[in-house]
């Protein structure tokens, strides 16, 4: 079935659809969407979930009575319309005073009051019921290697993540922490470029256990990455605490595509991996309608999302469900992978004794194109 329920679990960033399409280059092509009408129309649409920065809802600057009436009308809209607020996060680069960096900037002020930032969201976050908290470090970097040091910044990022899993602690706050790697854009280079270089940082922190990766499609695709490959290292290392899901073309400027509007092969894969590997988490949407379209666009583009995971979803499930595809399954050994290569107790002292024709193992086929062409074919309907 490929209507969305609230079961699918489908989540987006209240700044995804309400994104106004002003670029580097051009004005905004579209009005401020008013965030009460973002959760009503992603109620109606078969959503479960609304995402937000700080900023996204209550503007920057906004004095504390307004403050407190914003999120009584949000916190309306959510009770009447069921739809929750599974993740939050904080808008730590839009303003000048991050323009070199917020919990690592070289400017101590700024870090300082980057965390009283991030502190004061958690705390909206927890009384809304987020159970997952993003940092995405976009500001975190540099363009000028001569006026950086990335061992000092890394130093900072451990320092004010550690302080923030003190702080939530102490909140006695059931919220963990997913850390949203990408390699650049809008610095130069960004710390954590990846999700390899985030999952080793999480291990140097006073809480490794309550801070996991929030992974991007396309950032990982910006970097050449294999996405499906670091969603599942983090899966495997029961670190894929969140995910965004969307689409890229390859490593230039950052797309934010609909997801599947990019690499379509590499997206069905995806979803093969997180319908069948364990993820439990929201299908969170992190793309921006395109710049051309209007407010019927912008809903037309986060249905979309939802359509093509859903449409993978079911493609995956027959693809795995094909006799022809179990069968091409073992012709390519992929059974054997899961077998451990010593046997129980076994030493490397067990091998050291076989022998083995090189020749013969050599001329062996793996049998790897069949299996591919039948997933293209499953993706394309074709099967
Ligand atoms: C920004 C960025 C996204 C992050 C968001 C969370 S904000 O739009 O491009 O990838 O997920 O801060
Ligand atoms: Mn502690
Ligand atoms: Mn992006
Ligand atoms: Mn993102």
């Amino acid at each position: 079935d490929l209507t969305p329920t609230p079961q699918d679990r489908f989540a987006f960033g209240l700044w995804t659809i309400g994104w106004r399409a002003d670029d580097p280059f051009g004005a905004p092509t579209r009005e401020r969407l008013d965030p009460v009408e973002a959760v009503n129309g992603l109620a109606e649409i078969g959503a479960y979930g609304i995402t937000f920065h700080d900023d996204d809802l209550i503007p920057f600057g906004t004095p504390a009575a307004e403050r407190t009436a914003i999120i009584e009308r949000f916190r309306k809209a959510l009770d009447e319309t069921g739809l929750v607020v599974p993740t939050a996060t904080t808008n730590l680069f839009g303003h000048p005073v991050f323009k070199d960096g917020a919990l690592t900037a070289k400017d101590r002020d700024v870090r300082r009051f980057a965390l009283r930032k991030v502190a004061r969201n958690i705390d909206l976050a927890a009384e809304l019921g987020a159970q997952t908290y993003v940092f995405w470090g976009g500001r975190e970097g540099s363009e000028a290697e001569a006026a950086y040091d990335p061992t000092a910044a890394l130093e900072r990022y451990r320092e004010g993540l550690n302080a923030l899993t003190h702080y939530v602690k102490e909140q006695g706050y059931q919220l963990r922490f997913a850390v949203e790697p990408k390699p650049n854009e809008p610095r130069g280079d960004i710390l954590l470029p990846t999700i390899g270089h985030a999952l080793a940082f999480i291990q140097t922190l006073d809480h490794p256990e309550m801070v996991g990766v929030n992974p991007e499609v396309g950032h990982e695709q910006m970097a050449g990455l294999n996405a499906v490959h670091g969603y599942a290292q983090a899966l495997w290392q029961g670190k894929l605490f969140h995910i965004d899901l969307n689409g890229q073309h390859g490593p230039r400027y950052d797309q934010d595509l609909v997801f599947g509007h990019g690499d379509l092969i590499n997206a069905f894969f995806l979803v093969d991996l997180l319908e069948n590997g364990g993820y439990d988490g929201p299908r969170h949407f992190d793309y921006k309608p395109l710049r051309t379209e209007d407010k019927a666009g912008v809903w037309e583009s986060a249905r979309a999302n939802m359509r093509t995971y859903l449409i993978l979803r079911e493609r995956a499930r027959q693809f795995r469900a094909d006799p022809e595809v179990a069968e091409a399954r073992k012709a390519a050994r992929l059974d054997q992978l899961s077998v451990p290569t010593l046997d129980e107790g076994e030493t490397v002292s067990g091998v050291l004794s076989e022998e083995l024709d090189v020749e013969e193992a050599a001329q062996r086929g793996a049998a790897n194109a069949r299996l591919q062409q039948l997933a293209v074919e499953h993706l394309m309907g074709a099967r």
